[in-house]
């Protein structure tokens, strides 16, 4: 089981590493429901010395770690599961290693491979960007006829991504999402705990609850 509602995506970028971790706690604190770690540059013995950290965190106040990209690190670290993209392990091989019981994410941008995703053993997708973000990655802007179409085509949930804060959510009503992620506005904000609790109360005002898993 586990909740999407408020799906915090790190960024180590730019801070020092005890910041970082507060950010991660007081996130905690605020009420994200399910956190994922997220590290483009770091050497593999960096990226789960810093994730066996994090757990530690996440597991202190019950919330569900996610790996980004990185089978290998999501057992080293034994993480609740990884998040894919069209680049990284494909679904199904993935699956075969990690077993039934880790979750793994799926990024999707189109029915296909939100199908595929699923067919192949994914628990849930991302969908977006919804928005342009400031954060540094590679994607493009998704409609939201496009994130309905996908909600519409798979069962298993779905969270939505990409330059979404607390002030432009509205867009996502009676979308069926069951989740919202966000990277910046919890990185940047000055009082990560309160934005977390504010953001994760205007969520709970836009997604239906019996779309948990
Ligand atoms: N994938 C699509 S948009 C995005 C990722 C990882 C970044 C979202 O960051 P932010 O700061 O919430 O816009
Ligand atoms: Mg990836």
């Amino acid at each position: 089981m586990f909740d999407l509602s408020l799906y915090f995506i790190t960024n180590s970028d730019n801070i020092c590493e005890n910041k970082f971790l507060n950010i991660i706690e007081e996130a905690c604190i605020g009420g994200v429901t399910i956190i994922q770690l997220r590290e483009k540059d770091k050497s593999t013995k960096d990226f789960i010395e810093l994730a066996l950290k994090v757990k530690k965190i996440t597991d202190r106040y019950n919330i569900p770690l996610i790996i980004d990209d990185r089978i290998d690190v999501a057992l080293a670290v034994n993480a609740s599961g990884v998040h894919l993209g069209t680049n990284d392990m494909d679904i199904k091989t993935a699956r075969n290693i990690l077993g039934k019981d880790k979750i793994i994410g799926s990024t999707a941008k189109n029915r296909t491979r939100a199908l595929e995703s699923q067919n192949n053993g994914a628990d849930y997708l991302g969908v977006g960007a919804i928005y342009n973000t400031t954060t540094k990655v590679e994607t493009k802007i998704t409609s939201i006829d496009t994130l309905k179409d996908i909600v519409n085509s798979v069962d298993i949930p779905i969270c939505a991504i990409g330059g979404l804060d607390i002030n432009n959510i509205d867009i996502l009503k009676n979308t069926n999402i069951s989740g919202v992620c966000t990277v910046s506005t919890i990185m940047k904000s000055d009082n990560p705990r309160e934005y977390s609790k504010d953001f994760l109360n205007k969520i709970n005002t836009l997604i239906k609850k019996e779309n948990y898993l």
